[in-house]
């Protein structure tokens, strides 16, 4: 029987509580399929930062190579970490050592949830670029705490890494509904972002059959609101996609459905799977918080490790389980109810 070795990082706060819910649902799921899971725990977050100074060990990328997959919950809290600590010390170091460019996150209303919009078919899948740009960690700060004090962050854009994400996007609308969005600002920012214009442009000639437009990451953020319908597959970079996916779990019912993959496409290197979600403190340890999008992020790894028929199970128990109401409304059923629901529709 294949087993895939699957490293758990389930992080601060309420990313305990998700990764848990998660692992049981894909195990109890694995026990009914024809492959086995093995989970590695490792506790890397800030409360082994505030022990050891590091958010993982020295070694802890080269530890993480020999898995197949990662399953992370969240990262950040308490907040004597600075969240740029526990980004730049875990999340962003694994996306980057193990080339996992680009960011799939999918957003759809699943039945029973109750969007703010009336968006009945919205269907987004966003491919945030996850290795570069806004997030590249480049700059620096001189004069601190004097008058004339400066930072400076430098955004990087390569024509390897715009190329390849925007390949991606292509590919991804192409399977789809054959729609993309390009997302920039290259009114204001002239430089790298009418690079990726171009790039964008470029690539077109390749894609025929995609239907690709250019937009303006505002003007982008109104049109997933007023005509959510309109949109298929959106490609933006680091940070744009960040920001637009928190309007799309927004539009989606909220951060607890909001899946997503670290996907290195060649697959030289694992994958990492976690929700969109942070630590969200002021409901950690209460037992309310929405497993469904850690859950949702273990069905994309299952897929991304070749168990597609598993992943459209967990997906349709899923659905099931909030088509009848349960874990549809934020703290009204517990993290353990809604888990045990998921379960049991993975059998009937
Ligand atoms: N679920 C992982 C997590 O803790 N995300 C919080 C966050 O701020 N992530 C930033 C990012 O995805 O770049």
């Amino acid at each position: 029987m294949k087993t895939h070795r699957v490293a758990l990082i389930p992080g601060d706060g309420i990313g305990r509580d998700v990764v848990d819910a998660a692992w049981s649902v894909l195990q109890a799921l694995a026990a009914r399929s024809g492959f086995a899971l093995s989970g590695t725990e490792f506790p890397w977050s800030c409360a082994f930062y505030k022990e050891t100074g590091r958010m993982m060990p020295e070694d802890g990328i080269e530890t993480l190579r020999a898995f197949d997959a990662i399953l992370l919950g969240a990262v950040g809290w308490p907040a004597e970490v600075p969240d740029s600590v526990s980004l730049h010390g875990l999340l962003l170091p694994i996306r980057k050592a193990f080339v996992q460019y680009a960011n799939i996150r999918p957003h759809r209303l699943l039945p029973g949830v109750q969007g703010p919009l009336k968006a009945e078919g919205f269907d987004i899948l966003c491919i945030r670029e996850n290795t570069e740009g806004e997030y590249s960690g480049a700059g620096g700060r001189v004069h601190q705490g004097l008058d004339n004090e400066v930072a400076v962050e430098t955004s990087i854009f390569t024509r390897k890494g715009v190329e390849r994400i925007i390949r991606f996007g292509f590919e991804q609308a192409r399977s789809r509904r054959g729609k993309l969005a390009s997302v920039t600002k290259s009114n204001a920012q002239k430089y790298s972002m009418v690079f990726w214009d171009e790039i964008t442009k470029q690539l077109a000639a390749e894609y025929p059959d995609v239907a690709v437009t250019s937009y303006h990451v505002d003007a982008l953020a109104a049109r997933m609101v007023m005509a959510p319908d309109s949109l298929d597959v959106i490609v933006a970079s680091n940070l744009f996609g960040d920001i637009l996916t928190d309007l799309g779990a927004a539009i989606q019912g909220g951060l607890g459905f909001a899946a997503s993959a670290n996907i290195n496409p060649d697959r030289s290197a694992p994958s990492m799977f976690e929700p969109v979600h942070g630590s969200a403190p002021d409901i950690a340890g209460k037992g309310i918080a929405n497993p469904m999008a850690a859950i949702w992020s273990g069905a994309m790894m299952l897929d991304h490790l070749g168990e597609k028929d598993a992943a459209a199970r967990v997906m349709a128990a899923v659905s099931a389980v909030t088509a009848k109401g349960i874990g549809t409304v934020p703290g009204k059923d517990s993290t353990d109810a809604i888990t045990a629901a998921v379960i049991a529709a993975l059998t009937t």
